[in-house]
Order: C-alpha cells, then structure tokens, then sequence
C-alpha cells in the first residue's frame, strides 16, 4: 500500500482491503469476495477489531478439538487464502492436517490460482476437489470434494464459511470448528465452534494455543471439549456488540 501512511488510524484495516483487492486482481478471491470481507469489516468494527475473551475460549476449545481429531482438514476458500497464505501453511504443520481448496463459487481456474498461491507460500502438497467424492445434503460447488480430504474427515476446520455446507457436513457426522466474524450467521450458529474473531487475527493464536496444547494428555483435552458451549459464547459475543458505548 503506497496511498496510506502507516501511521493512519486505519492502516491495518485499509492493508487487509488491499490483501484481498490484490487477492480479486490475481484470481484467487471471488469478487464477492469482496462483499463477505465488508460484512466482516462491519462486525470486526462491532467487535472492536482485537480478540475479544469470547473469541480466546473457542480458540482453546478449537485447538483441543482439532487436536483429537483422527483425520482433521483445512478447507481453504478464496478470501482465507488471500488473507492468510503463510498461516494456513503454519496450521497445516502444526496440525498435520492437509489443506483442501473448497469454494463456493465455482471456478477451475480460481482453484488453481489458490492451490499454486499455497505452494508459493510453502505448502508442499494440496488437496483439490474431486467429482469422485461427493458431499450429502449440499447442492453448491461444496460438495465436491477430495475423497481422502474433507469427505473423509472427522473434523473440518472451514474459516468463513457458508451455512449450508457447515449444516451438511455436521448431517455427516463431521465435527465443524469455524471463524466467522458474525456470531449470528448461520455457520456460527451451526458449528461445533466459532471462533467470532478476524481471521488474520484467529489463526496465529490458534496456531500458538495449538502448540500450547500438543502435550497435553487426551484427558485434559477432551476436558476442554466438555466444559465449551458455543451457543454461551456466541451469546457473549451478541451481548459485547450490543454493549452501551
Ligand atoms: O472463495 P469462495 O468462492 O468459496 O467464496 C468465499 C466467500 C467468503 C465469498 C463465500 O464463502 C461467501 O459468500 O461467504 P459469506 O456467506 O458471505 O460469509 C462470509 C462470512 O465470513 C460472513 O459472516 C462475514 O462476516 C465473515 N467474514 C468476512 N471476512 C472475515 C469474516 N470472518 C472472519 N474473518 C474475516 N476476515
């Protein structure tokens, strides 16, 4: 960003407009795309754009989930891996779990932009969608998936996603852990966790309690797991919105 001095009170807002602005120009973001980021940008503001307590509980209960998981994946759409290249690559490590390109709207090309885009970030090898393996209960472009990805796991971890296919991959007896800045869109209300937070923000401090947790016994874990409501933390993150200012 060359218009916009660091010192702007909107810099770091006003640089990730310009991640996803260059992420529409080199096709790895739909250009509704850049309509889902507005929305986000609307409720990081309610937010207070910094990770809220709310947003740190479903971190750990996230990180513990996906850390018991047998076979977690990393669906990654045309906004997250614009956004966050370099951590999903971290995520897919730490997690030793595969990234999948999964989008919404369909385009072969788009998921090619995206797969080359997470190999540039250092991503060694990722999933693609496939017409062998086919989501249940999802009519959109979701449904096609990698028979050994997502279609196969137990637990998905699907940043800003849509309703439908967090509501068909829990009828599937999948575990969702999602980011979603609106506590109150479907996704959040479907999912076994929602992290209300940005991405860019959520990731590495999932990344980090990740690592945090790697040691801890499958006890302590599923501990974790018992005492986490989502439904109390998204009414906490509802409640922090609404909050006299
Ligand atoms: O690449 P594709 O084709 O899969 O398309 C991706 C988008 C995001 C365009 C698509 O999944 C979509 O249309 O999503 P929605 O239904 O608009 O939902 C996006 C949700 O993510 C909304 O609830 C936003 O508030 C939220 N959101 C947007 N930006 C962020 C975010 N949540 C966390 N961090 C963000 N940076």
């Amino acid at each position: 960003m060359n218009d916009v001095p660091e010192s702007h009170p909107r810099y770091v807002s006003l640089k990730l407009r310009d991640t996803i602005v260059a992420g529409v120009e080199s096709g790895v973001t739909s250009i509704h795309g850049l309509m889902a980021h507005g929305r986000g940008e609307a409720f990081d503001y309610l937010i207070g754009e910094q990770t809220q307590p709310f947003a740190m509980d479903a971190i750990r209960a996230g990180a513990a989930t996906l850390l018991l998981a047998e076979h977690p994946v990393i669906s990654v759409n045309g906004n997250v891996a614009a956004l966050t290249p370099g951590e999903l690559v971290a995520f897919s490590n730490v997690l030793k779990a595969p990234l999948e390109v999964n989008i919404f709207h369909a385009s072969k090309a788009r998921e090619q932009a995206i797969q080359e885009h997470l190999k540039k970030h250092g991503a060694v090898h990722v999933l693609m969608p496939t017409t062998e393996a086919q989501l249940s209960f999802i009519d959109s472009n979701r449904k096609f998936v990698h028979p050994e990805g997502i279609f196969h796991a137990d637990v998905v971890f699907v940043p800003l996603e849509d309703g439908d296919r967090c509501e068909a991959l829990q009828k599937m007896g999948k575990t969702v852990v999602t980011v979603d800045l609106n506590p109150m869109s479907r996704t959040a209300k479907q999912a076994g966790v929602t992290i209300v937070d940005n991405v860019v923000r959520a990731l590495p401090l999932l990344i980090q309690e990740m690592q945090r947790l790697q040691k801890a016994s499958p006890i302590v874990l599923r501990e974790i797991g018992s005492q986490y409501s989502n439904d109390k933390i998204l009414q906490a993150a509802v409640q922090w919105i609404c909050r006299e200012r």
